[in-house]
This record gives structure tokens, C-alpha cells and sequence, in this order.
């Protein structure tokens, strides 16, 4: 409850942020993209985890009004590091919530013709359990946002319930492999076997994968030996400022 009052007072207050974590391409080391994950520091006190506030927004609906601020903020910029020269896939990350209960289509639509960000640069993470809540009106958004031209990737993959069945129906370009399963996965068979099924599944779809959670060298040489080409992770970098991130792409490899 003292969660939900500061929360519904922090957008107001400016207390929320974003902060951006690199995604590269195991093969070439160069960062692509980067993941927006949303902060919230209260005026009078610590910082609150997302993984927290986040289902306390959830429940209150405070996750549209929200949900719409890391929308701007995360195409605003992408806009930046276009100007600069600095082509940066953004990954929004979006809740079922504003899938289901909010015009998702109309917001982006209307944030994209006032940033003029190509859709191409704008990609949306939602997790497997988001789709599976309503598969038949979660695919109608979905299909529409491709035509948007928004890349589309599943969050988390491997810790839901979707069936490979469903999932074939939803126009998605990108897997990404939960930290769970990347965490051990140079130590444990059972980690490292999903991992590799996760990757062979999504090159049969057609998708891209991405780990998440990738800390050490080995873990990155395991996967981009099994098939897997992109990685996010503290190995690359935390999430961190945008002016930061730029900084990255300028330093030496
Ligand atoms: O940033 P951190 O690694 O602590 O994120 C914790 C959780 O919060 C993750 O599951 C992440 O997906 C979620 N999260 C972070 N930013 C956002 C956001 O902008 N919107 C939504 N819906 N979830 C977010
Ligand atoms: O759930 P989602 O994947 O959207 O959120 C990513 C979460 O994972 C964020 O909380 C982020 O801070 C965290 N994270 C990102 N990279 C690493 C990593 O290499 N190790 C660990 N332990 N956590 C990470
Ligand atoms: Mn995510
Ligand atoms: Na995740």
C-alpha cells in the first residue's frame, strides 16, 4: 500500500528513469541494441527494484500511465542516438496489461510520428505468460505490430507454459533465453540442454536468440558455439545511463 502511494506520485515527481543494457552480437563483439529497464528512485528514499513495483503497477493499472512514459522515453532515445549517428535497436519491455487493457497500437502510433523513430529500431519484449493469457487477442496486437514494422521478441523464454503450437502462430523475430537456464549453463547438463533446445528452436522459426544473463566469457563461447548470436549480461555491461552506453560504442574493442 505504501509502495502503491509513492508510486502513484512518482511519475508526477519525475522520480522514474530509464536505464539501458547492451545487447552485442557474439560473432562481432559490437553492441546492437540495448534493453530499457525502467528505475524508480523515490525523492526521499532508496531506489525500488522493478521486479518490486513493477506488479504493484500492475495491479493498480499504474502500468498504463507508466507503461506510456517508458514508451516515449525509450523512443525519445532512440531518437538521440540516431541524431548522433548511432544506430541503436531499443528493447521496450511491455506488460500484459497494456497488451490487453490499452490501446498499445495507437500509443505507439502516436509516439512514433512525434519521434519519426523507424519501427525497425523499436523492439518489444513480452513474456511468454503475457501471450498465453489470451492467445486469439494477444496475436490480433500482435500482427498489427508487426505490420507496424516492430520487431518482436519473447522475454523470459523457457519459464512459461506456451506451447510450440501457439507459439508459431505469433509473428515474433526473437527469442531470448532466460537467465535461468544461462546461469549453470557451462556446469549443468539439464541448463545447458534447454539452452541449446531454446536456440535450435528459434533457428527453425526463423527468429533470432539472445541469452540474457550472461556474465562470464565461457558462457558466451558456449552459446555462440552452439548456434546462439546475441548476449546481454553483466560480461557486456550493466544496465547503465544512455550517455554511458553511447560511450561504449566509441571505446576501442
Ligand atoms: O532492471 P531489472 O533487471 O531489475 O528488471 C527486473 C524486472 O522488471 C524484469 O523482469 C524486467 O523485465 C522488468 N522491467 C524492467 N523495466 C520494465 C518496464 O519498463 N516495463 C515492464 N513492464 N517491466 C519492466
Ligand atoms: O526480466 P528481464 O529480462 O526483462 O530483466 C532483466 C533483468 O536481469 C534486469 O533486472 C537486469 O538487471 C538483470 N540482469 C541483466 N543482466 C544480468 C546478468 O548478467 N546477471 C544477473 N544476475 N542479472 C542480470
Ligand atoms: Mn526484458
Ligand atoms: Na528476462
Amino acid at each position: 500500500l505504501i509502495l502503491h502511494g509513492g508510486l502513484r506520485q512518482a511519475l508526477g515527481r519525475d522520480e522514474l528513469s530509464l536505464v539501458y543494457q547492451p545487447q552485442v552480437n557474439l560473432r562481432t563483439g559490437r553492441v546492437f541494441g540495448a534493453e530499457a529497464l525502467l528505475r524508480w528512485t523515490p525523492r526521499d528514499g532508496e531506489p525500488v527494484s522493478p521486479s518490486r513495483f513493477i506488479p504493484v503497477a500492475e495491479e493498480s493499472g499504474l502500468i498504463l500511465p507508466i507503461g506510456e512514459y517508458v514508451i516515449h522515453e525509450a523512443f525519445r532515445q532512440a531518437r538521440r542516438w540516431c541524431d548522433a549517428g548511432l544506430p541503436i535497436q531499443v528493447s521496450i519491455n511491455v506488460s500484459g496489461i497494456q497488451i490487453y487493457r490499452s490501446d498499445l497500437v495507437a500509443t505507439l502510433a502516436a509516439v512514433q510520428r512525434d519521434t519519426g523513430v523507424a519501427p525497425d529500431l523499436i523492439e518489444l519484449e513480452l513474456t511468454e505468460s503475457t501471450l498465453m493469457e489470451d492467445v486469439n487477442a494477444a496475436r490480433e496486437v500482435l500482427d498489427a505490430l508487426k505490420r507496424a514494422g516492430y520487431g518482436l521478441a519473447i522475454d523470459d523464454f523457457g519459464t512459461g507454459y506456451s506451447s510450440l503450437a501457439y507459439l508459431k502462430r505469433f509473428p515474433l523475430n526473437k527469442l531470448k533465453i532466460d537467465r535461468s537456464f544461462v546461469t549453470d549453463v557451462c556446469s549443468n547438463a539439464e541448463d545447458r540442454a534447454i539452452a541449446r533446445a531454446v536456440i535450435q528452436i528459434a533457428r527453425s522459426l526463423n527468429h533470432r536468440v539472445i541469452a540474457e544473463g550472461v556474465e562470464t566469457v565461457e558462457q558466451a563461447a558456449l552459446l555462440r558455439r552452439h548456434g546462439c548470436n546475441e548476449a546481454q549480461g553483466y560480461l557486456f555491461g550493466r544496465p547503465m545511463a544512455a550517455d554511458e552506453l553511447a560511450g561504449l560504442l566509441d571505446a576501442p574493442a
